[in-house]
């Protein structure tokens, strides 16, 4: 499991570099590192998303610059899945904290924790260029093989 140590270290190390970060982490903070959140009022894209274990599909995608997308996450699996939207850095740092806090609840507007056979959808606003992910962080769960890209054009 090479691809495994490899990844908890890089954990570690990003827990280790970024303590006042990690301190300052609450939910509900106002910006995002993969955009904002959308106005379901407003138009969008439907992407869906199926999510088991463990992984995603589709497990890369592509939205221009500007686009909202409405998320529709189905969890085919059977046991609980997240999806959280933001760049790989700020994920790494928010799986640190789940390790900590492992039963943390998420309630934000950049992802959803879905339960097994349930359906949940997110309105989101790509407002950055760059490449993005989403990923599942409860605990060994992203290790395993759950992260997808977002490439904003
Ligand atoms: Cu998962």
């Amino acid at each position: 499991m090479k691809r495994f140590a490899t990844i908890g270290l890089a954990v570690a190390l990003a827990a280790m570099w970024t303590p006042a970060r990690a301190h300052d982490h609450h939910h509900g903070h106002e910006s995002y590192s993969a955009g904002e959140p959308g106005d379901p009022a407003k138009p969008s894209r439907t992407i869906e998303i199926e999510m088991s274990e463990m992984n995603y599909e589709p497990f890369e995608i592509e939205v221009n610059l500007g686009e909202q997308i409405r998320f529709v996450l189905h969890n085919a699996g059977t046991e609980d899945h997240e999806f959280l939207l933001a760049t790989t850095k700020d994920n790494l740092n928010h799986a640190a904290m789940m390790k900590k806090h492992p039963h943390m609840a998420h309630d934000e507007p950049n992802g959803a924790r879905v339960a097994p056979r349930k359906t949940a959808e997110i309105v989101w606003k790509f407002t950055k260029p760059g490449t993005f992910e989403y990923s599942c962080l409860i605990p060994d769960h992203r290790e395993y093989g759950m992260t997808g890209h977002v490439t904003v054009k």
